[in-house]
């Protein structure tokens, strides 16, 4: 049972409204909204409604229309926040970790979307 969900996991609770986030976008399968600590002056968090745990779950598992929906939703949020020319040369980092050795903190899909600074080189 690679895949078991907690219904109690921190994002299932913004998603059933339990807790409030600070929205950036919503669309019928994907929600996104700024993270509640964030690393960089753009920092928002993309996750799909339905209950995913990693991103191959989601991807592997998913229906088309959910698959399209987040991808486009990530697409959208790294539109609205790319930093332009002149800041740094603009651009933006996308990172969704997955599972213990990841370090995920919270067992629902997210894509962390960065930007807003130089961010640095991360793998080499
Ligand atoms: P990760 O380590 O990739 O699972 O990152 C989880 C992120 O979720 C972390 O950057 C902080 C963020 N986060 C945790 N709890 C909340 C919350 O209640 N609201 C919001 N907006 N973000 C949260």
């Amino acid at each position: 049972m690679p895949y078991a969900y907690d219904d109690q996991n921190v994002f299932a609770r913004i998603l059933r409204g339990e807790i409030p986030c600070k929205k950036a976008l919503e669309t019928p399968h994907s929600l996104a909204f700024h993270d509640i600590d964030p690393q960089a002056p753009v920092h928002v968090l993309v996750i799909p409604k339905g209950r995913y745990v990693t991103y191959d779950h989601f991807a592997l598992e998913a229906s088309e229309a959910e698959i399209v929906d987040f991808t486009r939703t990530v697409g959208e949020i790294c539109k609205m926040t790319e930093v332009q020319p002149g800041e740094g040369g603009g651009g933006y980092r996308l990172i969704a970790n997955s599972g213990r050795a990841a370090i995920q903190e919270v067992p629902h899909l997210h894509v962390h979307i960065l930007g807003g600074r130089l961010l640095g080189r991360m793998l080499r």
